[in-house]
């Protein structure tokens, strides 16, 4: 039985998996679960994640959850080049745990709030934006964006090292989330997240592209919401 991941491509850790099993030629059986429209609280979708979230992965009924730990299985289980989870260097190996885990609260707990307030939150309660959470939200990733420079980027290519790893996917499906809702010059402004920006979607095309098709349509669709100054 193929591998089966659920996913939905507005979801950062969603686009993770999808595009490194696209990028490393993985087979897998499509599973689109669409969050707009509460696939994930089905009773069936219950069974695969109790959570109700999404990624998860079924291989063969192995059912994974947490984009962290399916990117190292799948590295591990299909042997690939090292340079994504490294296997055989322990440090190397501990500096993508490293970003792995301040990721969470970081960079992802800045960008995802923010596109809360501007896009899920006024959008499901039917009110307008807080402008005020929205401004806490802004000054929260721009503290990220001066720790990726300041300690992950500061004298390397990539967040963990010299060459790309699942780190490099994670944060930067994390920040494209902003390009979403037209707030990409959080990241821009700073030349060096800039250029890595840029570095990542290189080495991950094609699939970087088509992984965040849902990111480039929702930001046309938000453009006279939201593309003027808030
Ligand atoms: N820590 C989890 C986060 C999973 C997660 O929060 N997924 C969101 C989409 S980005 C979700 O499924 N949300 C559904 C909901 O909140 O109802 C991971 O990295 O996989």
């Amino acid at each position: 039985m193929a591998l089966k991941v659920y996913y939905d491509l507005l979801s950062q850790p969603s686009r993770a998996v999808y595009m490194f099993v696209k990028l490393n030629k993985i087979p897998f059986e499509d599973k689109p679960v669409a969050l707009r429209k509460g696939e994930h609280f089905t009773e069936e979708f219950a069974k695969i994640n109790p959570f109700n979230l999404v990624p998860v992965i079924d291989d063969n009924g192995f059912k994974l959850t947490e984009s962290v730990a399916i990117l190292k299985y799948l590295s591990c289980k299909y042997n690939l080049p090292d340079h994504w989870y490294p296997r055989t260097d322990l440090r190397a190996q501990a500096r993508v745990d490293e970003y792995c885990n301040w990721q969470h609260v970081n960079t992802r707990g800045s960008a995802a709030m923010l596109f809360r307030h501007l896009l899920i939150i006024p959008k499901a309660k039917n009110q307008p934006i807080d402008m005020g959470k929205v401004e806490k939200c802004r000054e929260s990733v721009r503290t990220v964006i001066a720790g990726l420079e300041k300690y992950y980027l500061k004298s390397q290519p990539f967040l963990c090292g010299n060459d790309i790893s699942i780190a490099d996917i994670l944060g930067a499906c994390e920040l494209l989330q902003l390009y979403a809702v037209h707030e990409e010059n959080l990241y821009e402004s700073s030349p060096v997240v800039k250029a890595w920006m840029q570095r990542v979607r290189e080495r991950l095309q094609p699939a970087f592209d088509e992984a965040s098709k849902m990111v480039y349509r929702t930001r046309e669709v938000t453009k006279s919401s939201l593309g003027s100054n808030l």
